[in-house]
């Protein structure tokens, strides 16, 4: 077939299918441009093709970049069909487990290796751990002046239960030199431009970060192989620290004797201005800071925002906090606009780096609208803001308080 009669032919084929999938004709269908998914459609993909839950929010479907309403993120360890999806690149397709090697290497490491994902699974210790991934950028539209990337608001967290084996074994016995300082990954995906030899993002953690316990080669998401788009059939998961670290598909750990320098760690990516600045300042390289342990936060997951009480002046409430590398000490609410606060039942973590569990029961004074705001404080004695916090020109590290609106009758 000649190119053109091909493209056609797909084009058609295509529509049919979008056609019976939204159970009615595409009016105009032969506008459609090619390759572009009709927004109608998106949630079906999502389902079809990850198994995820309809009722999370595409923010872009090239790449996917979905993210998790708040009331679906009211389990203590998140489902996979309600886990965020947040890619840089193309999600790979063809991942063969029995033919995976991870690559050991860099100028910081004694004898590099080769491990396939057997022997990983084999020869060193499994561990498990709840740990929290967050995107740098969550909550990044209520940024002003707006900051381009996903338009995140509340949705790009999650705390699955991961299995796998601790970097730190797999390094000592790689042996690091004493002058290491860094560890990067690389991942398979591919660029969006579809040119191979660019690497989508490399990120790195320093060396005390990288030999933490709860630092895992995972190979287990809840206790099944890792879905497709959250990195099988291997991932680094580094709790606490923004998303970005936690790379999907590596085939690479390299351990730097410099800050790791890949795509994604300079510039504006994943750092923020060393101190604060006004809204909008234009800032130098060298003013700017890695982001590491992302800052305390807190979620209210239940009831869902809008809920309406009937007759009954009380609720009962609850949600998570989580505070990067800190533990959260005291989670308040306020139902009067942050005037007074009242303190929650605050649970402990099941380990290091897992978020905990709030809850609180609610009384309100009399019938009208309110509004319940959710405040953590880490052990360090840092509480949230009310509002969003320091400007950065990539609208990182909001974790303003978190606020549902409730109507009693
Ligand atoms: N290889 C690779 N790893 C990656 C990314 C990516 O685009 N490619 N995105 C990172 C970012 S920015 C985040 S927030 C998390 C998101 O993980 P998830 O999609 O499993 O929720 O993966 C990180 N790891
Ligand atoms: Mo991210």
């Amino acid at each position: 077939m000649p190119d053109k009669n091909r493209r056609e032919f797909i084009k058609k084929s295509t529509l049919a299918a979008f056609s019976a999938a939204l159970g009615t004709e595409i009016v105009f269908g032969d506008h459609l441009p090619v390759d572009l998914l009709p927004i109608g459609l998106q949630n079906d993909e999502l389902v079809r093709k990850f198994g995820k839950n309809p009722d999370l929010t595409v923010l872009n479907d090239r790449p996917w970049n979905v993210e998790t309403p708040p009331h679906l993120l009211d389990d203590p360890v998140t489902p996979a069909s309600n886990v965020f999806m947040r890619n840089n690149g193309r999600i790979p397709s063809d991942l063969d487990p029995s033919t995976w090697i991870l690559q050991i290497d860099g100028e910081s490491v004694v004898k590099p290796l080769d491990i396939s994902l057997n022997d990983l699974k084999d020869k060193f210790q499994s561990y498990t751990y709840q740990l929290v991934i967050e995107c740098g950028g969550n909550g990044r539209a209520e940024y002003y002046p707006p900051a381009k990337g996903n338009q995140w608001t509340t949705g790009a967290v999650c705390n699955c239960e991961w299995t796998g084996v601790r970097l730190k074994d797999v390094l000592e016995e790689a042996g690091i030199n004493t002058d290491a300082v860094y560890v990067a990954y690389y991942g398979i995906d591919t660029h969006l431009s579809g040119d191979p030899d660019k690497v989508v993002i490399s990120r790195g953690i320093p060396i005390e970060k990288a030999l933490e316990d709860e630092t895992l080669l995972a190979f287990k998401m809840n206790g099944k192989d890792i879905p497709i788009a959250h990195g099988f059939p291997l991932r680094l998961v580094v709790g606490g620290w923004p998303g970005s670290v936690s790379g999907k598909w590596i085939n690479r750990i390299r351990v730097r004797n410099i800050i790791h320098d890949g795509p994604k760690m300079t510039g504006d990516s994943y750092r923020v201005p060393c101190e604060p600045v006004a809204p909008g300042t234009t800032l130098k390289p060298e003013d700017m800071c890695i982001i590491e342990s992302m800052p305390v936060k807190s979620l209210i997951t239940y009831p869902k925002t809008g809920a309406v009480l009937q007759n009954s002046g009380s609720l009962s409430i609850r949600g998570h906090a989580w505070a990067g590398d800190y533990l959260v000490k005291k989670v308040e609410y306020s139902i009067d606009f942050g005037a007074t606060w009242s303190e929650c039942q605050l649970d402990n973590p099941p380990n290091r780096l897992a978020w905990q569990r709030f809850s609180a029961r609610v009384n309100f004074p009399r019938a009208g609208y309110y509004e319940v705001w959710a405040r953590a404080t880490d052990e360090r004695g840092i509480s949230q803001p009310m509002i969003v916090p320091g400007w950065n020109p990539k609208g990182y590290l909001n974790n303003a308080c978190h606020r549902i609106a409730v109507k009693v009758l």
